[in-house]
């Protein structure tokens, strides 16, 4: 069914599929795979060749994976979507595609993990320049950017500590010196922002969180124009990590981003409750959530984002000390990396997610000792409230001034 005339819950449910072509099938066929047969030598000389459109080999495209990969495409406003292995397979994918030794890549001063380490660990040892700077402030690139300046690299909200960045006034800057805007919309999905519609050139995702939304997957997604996904498919993944998406797990995210819509309406609510309980508790000493108007860049949130998402990251008076006491208290709410799964998990970023970063590199790029991070999940929010409060009623209450 082509939808591009739908809203965005239809498109999630129907785009790309019509049972009438599956004889009925309501759900689409898995086609678990890994090869295809040709009709004749000469098909597949000329499937090779690319002179002959069909399936060859299911690391390069397979029919389950290409009905994922148009729906994310249509869900992000994009032209030509990509299914990985992971979400460190999409980032690496996208980036040995890009770069070449001599470029540089401008990237936020936040990232995730395992992000940082490719680009500093990874990257860096062939010959490409990292440059980490504070977007935030997009004349801070404005200064820094320049024709060596192949890529610019994002995430917004930023995990862990949820710093936004203003995607359409970096993208501007960017496409003025000729560097394509790269932004890993993991935190928001495309249900809270598209950033393909804001400016940016190619979106990355760990499909692992919201988009799969269960907690059984590891799984990656990247949209973009046609020609950039193509080179990426046909070097990026194909050559450069071999990092395809199983078939089967194909099937899961499409299964996930049914519900993507109305599981997102529930995340940001039960956030945003979660938010102003944790802010009004003795013991917190702050919470980075962008739907509270004590969030430094509301005003930014409110503008690129329809909602606020689920992610929370707070610090508590007794630092990382009562964080790991508050984590050790709870009774519900799961002890665990990974997020934008139907359960609530909290992790501490500094030894958990981000301890990719040195003692120093933390400090340096805005990631508190003491920062826990919160994914909050779609349990009733009543009892989200209440393992948290009991929890930080353990603590002491720090005397009044
Ligand atoms: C975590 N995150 O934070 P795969 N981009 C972002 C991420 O948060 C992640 C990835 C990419 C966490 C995993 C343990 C913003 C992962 C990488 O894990 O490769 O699908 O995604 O808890």
């Amino acid at each position: 069914m082509k939808t591009s005339s739908k809203n965005f819950s239809t498109r999630a449910i129907h785009h790309g599929y019509n049972p009438m072509d599956h004889q009925g099938a309501l759900t689409p066929p898995l086609h678990l795979t890994s090869t295809f047969a040709f009709d004749s030598a000469e098909a597949g000389g000329e499937m090779f060749a690319g002179e002959r459109p069909g399936y060859i080999y299911s690391r390069i495209s397979n029919p389950t994976l290409d009905l994922l990969e148009q729906r994310i495409a249509v869900l992000e406003g994009a032209e030509a979507g990509l299914a990985l292995a992971s979400g460190m397979g999409a980032i690496t994918a996208a980036l040995w595609t890009l770069l070449s030794p001599g470029d540089e890549v401008i990237v936020d001063k936040t990232l995730y993990g395992c992000t940082f380490a490719f680009m500093r660990h990874g990257l860096s040892k062939f010959g490409i320049t990292i440059t980490h700077v504070d977007m935030t402030d997009p004349a801070n690139l404005t200064s820094v950017i320049s024709e060596k300046t192949r890529v610019v690299y994002f995430e917004t909200p930023a995990n862990p500590n949820m710093r936004l960045v203003d995607i359409e006034a970096i993208s501007k800057i960017a496409h003025a010196s000729g560097a394509t805007v790269v932004v890993d919309n993991t935190y928001a999905t495309p249900f809270l922002t598209r950033p393909i519609e804001l400016g940016a050139d190619i979106v990355v995702h760990s499909a692992t969180k919201y988009l799969g939304g269960h907690g059984d997957v590891v799984a990656g997604l990247l949209v973009g124009s046609a020609e950039q996904v193509s080179q990426i498919r046909m070097f990026g993944m194909k050559d450069m990590t071999g990092a395809v998406m199983a078939p089967f797990n194909a099937m899961l995210i499409l299964r996930g981003l049914k519900t993507l819509a109305l599981r997102m309406e529930r995340h940001c609510a039960n956030a945003q409750q979660v938010a102003a309980m944790l802010e009004a508790s003795n013991g917190v000493a702050k919470v980075h959530y962008p739907g509270l108007t004590s969030f430094e860049q509301h005003a930014l949130a409110l503008r690129q984002m329809p909602g606020f998402g689920a992610m929370i990251a707070f610090e508590l008076d007794g630092g990382i000390e009562a964080g790991r006491r508050l984590m050790n208290r709870l009774t519900m709410i799961g002890r665990a990396v990974s997020l934008g799964d139907a359960e609530s998990l909290i992790q501490h970023p500094a030894s958990m997610t981000h301890s990719t970063y040195t003692a120093e590199e933390r400090a340096e790029h805005g990631i508190s000792d003491g920062l826990i991070r919160l994914s909050v999940g779609l349990e009733d929010v009543d009892d989200i409230i209440d393992d948290l409060a009991q929890a930080l009623a353990g603590e002491p209450v720090r005397a009044a001034a």
